[in-house]
């Protein structure tokens, strides 16, 4: 019955990944891939090049929506999915919008300034791989950036757009937060994992498993630094809920 969950470290879908596979105390390994060189992995176990794919039985299962879904199934002590079929509607609803509003966003918006700091960059996707990735990474660099750049539309006029968008999801959020302290019904849930896993690299919790600088090249230190207030919510989840 192993576990096997192939990502790449930076990746916030993998940390959601990761997250319901710590909840759950669940035994896994993952498999840490070098972006470019995945494609060739990835194609060989699911439709699409994209993790996380986690593997289990003999089953390839794509997408962190989908992986949920079925630790859910398969694993159902400390379900993440709510019980309450209008809830499980309800957190699968806030997920997908979370997923596409944020999930996408934050990316493009943390990248546009990253991308420039090729020493942290690297250090990123080398994370947890054998010793060459990271000068290998150096070299294919400016490569590396062109197709990031294309494949995820990231650009000075993208990414403003995309911080507005962010902005417009956290507003969201924070209003829908109840009194209970969650966004749906009276506990945690998916709904409430993915928002904060989604928003993690503006934060940077020590639980995501990744080498942090301490802080994030300006101009996103100082932009996230005023959002502080609006985070506090995800940071709290993530020191309830998210175990090392
Ligand atoms: N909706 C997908 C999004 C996954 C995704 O965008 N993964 C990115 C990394 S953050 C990826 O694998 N990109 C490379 C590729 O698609 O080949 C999910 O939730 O798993």
């Amino acid at each position: 019955m192993s576990l096997t969950l192939y990502q790449f470290p930076i990746s916030h879908f993998c940390e959601k990944a990761r997250w319901a596979l710590d909840f759950k105390a669940l035994d896994y390994t993952t498999k840490n891939l070098l972006p470019g060189q995945h494609v060739k992995v990835i194609r060989r176990l699911a439709a699409q090049s994209s993790v996380p794919v986690l593997e289990h039985e003999g089953r390839s299962i794509q997408g962190s929506e989908q992986i949920l879904t079925y630790l859910d199934e398969k694993f159902p002590a400390r379900k993440l999915t709510p019980v309450n079929s209008g809830e499980a509607q309800a957190a699968l609803e806030w997920e997908r919008y979370l997923d596409k509003e944020i999930g996408v966003h934050v990316r493009r918006y943390v990248y546009q300034t990253l991308l420039q700091h090729p020493s942290l960059v690297t250090g990123f996707f080398a994370t947890g791989g054998p010793f060459w990735w990271r000068p290998w990474l150096r070299l294919i660099y400016p490569k590396l950036v062109t197709v990031m750049r294309k494949r995820m539309n990231i650009n000075p006029a993208t990414a403003a757009e995309s911080k507005q968008r962010v902005l417009m999801a956290l507003e969201r959020l924070n209003d829908s937060v109840g009194d209970s302290g969650y966004l749906v019904g009276a506990g945690f849930s998916r709904a409430d994992l993915t928002a904060a896993a989604l928003l993690a690299p503006l934060f940077m919790p020590p639980q995501y498993g990744l080498n942090w600088p301490a802080a994030l090249p300006e101009p996103l230190h100082s932009e996230v630094a005023a959002l502080e207030p609006q985070l506090q919510w995800a940071r709290d989840i993530y020191a309830r809920y998210r175990g090392a």
